[in-house]
């Protein structure tokens, strides 16, 4: 019944307050310098749209939150990138999130909650980003976008001024976790306290990837009839294949682990978001860049439909005569 979309719109999100380094917010341009959009027009029958970079102009900082660094500025970016994910889906396309810190996925995931109520999350990391500004030790909101975004979670947070426009719906009944290896104890104690279908990296070595990404999508959508998004932290692929990252950690996902997991999501038919995070190419050397880049290219090409053992031409029968 579900098809691959085969309609995708990118969304740059040149944004870096979510964490404390500098950087990030370069990956929206390098990797349209990489030539993402030509990449992804060379998968078979792909239209790409390229919507441009959300604008994320400084705010004024004016709101104190205990243990939250620059929420307005997060805020402000993320409002507009709710807008913009939802227009996109609107729109009938997969929508393409380039960031930018992690703290973005709020508004990524809060756009397509508003198109999409019965979607389903799959964050793909090496950390759980589920901390309060109580249980984060460093009070940057890239840790926290998942515990900003689930209802269940909504108590556990102070009144967040410039935070209005974000209503915390999404029901964290409907998230999954592949790759984690960096979980700090409360956010440990907030996936068994929901039993969060959440595969660390020893689940991933003990039934495989495939095996892995199939059972939480058994468990959280039974029926194959819900609409996907994944947000993608590089920082899920290990240290040695994406080292241009903020927090790299070592002993991740291989590369054609995370191609294998993309492929499986895009089989199934139902991506709609997608997020790809954390690329800060201002970290290592031209080498490290490089190859940390390649590799983002390489998950979304995959999750959009590049099939790595080649694809026929369309409609042609045989080879073409002398
Ligand atoms: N859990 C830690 C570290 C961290 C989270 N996300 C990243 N690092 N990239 C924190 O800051 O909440
Ligand atoms: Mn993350
Ligand atoms: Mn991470």
């Amino acid at each position: 019944k579900w098809e691959p979309l085969r309609k995708v719109g990118i969304i740059g999100v040149p944004f870096e307050k979510g964490q404390k380094k500098y950087g990030v917010s370069v990956a929206p341009a390098a990797m349209r310098a990489a030539r993402l959009v030509d990449h992804l027009k060379e998968i078979d029958g792909l239209d790409v749209k390229d919507y441009g970079d959300i604008e994320t102009v400084g705010s004024s900082e004016n709101v104190n939150v205990d243990n939250m660094t620059h929420l307005s500025s997060v805020s402000a970016c993320n409002k507009k990138l709710s807008e913009c994910v939802s227009r996109v889906l609107r729109d009938g396309r997969i929508a393409l999130t380039i960031g930018g810190d992690h703290s973005i996925g709020v508004g990524s995931v809060d756009g397509h909650y508003s198109v999409n109520e019965d979607m389903i999350l799959i964050w793909v990391d090496a950390h759980a980003d589920i901390n309060t500004n109580k249980t984060s030790g460093s009070g940057s909101v890239h840790g926290m976008p998942v515990a900003l975004l689930v209802k269940e979670l909504s108590d556990y947070w102070p009144y967040l001024p410039t935070m209005d426009w974000q209503v915390p719906k999404f029901s964290i009944k409907n998230l999954g976790y592949l790759g984690l290896r960096s979980v700090d104890h409360y956010e440990r104690l907030a996936i068994e306290k929901y039993n969060v279908p959440a595969f660390a990296m020893e689940d991933v070595e003990e039934h495989g990837i495939k095996k892995s990404i199939k059972h939480i999508l058994q468990v959280l959508d039974p029926n194959n009839e819900k609409p996907i998004h994944v947000s993608f932290d590089i920082d899920s692929l290990d240290a040695l294949e994406a080292p241009s990252t903020g927090t790299p950690v070592r002993g991740g996902l291989t590369l054609r682990e995370a191609i294998s997991l993309m492929e499986i999501i895009h089989a199934t038919g139902r991506l709609r978001a997608l997020d790809l995070v954390e690329i800060n190419p201002a970290l290592g050397n031209e080498s490290d860049r490089k190859r940390t880049i390649e590799a983002g290219l390489c998950v979304l090409r995959a999750a959009l439909g590049f099939s790595r053992k080649g694809t026929a031409p369309r409609g042609v029968l045989d080879l073409p005569v002398q």
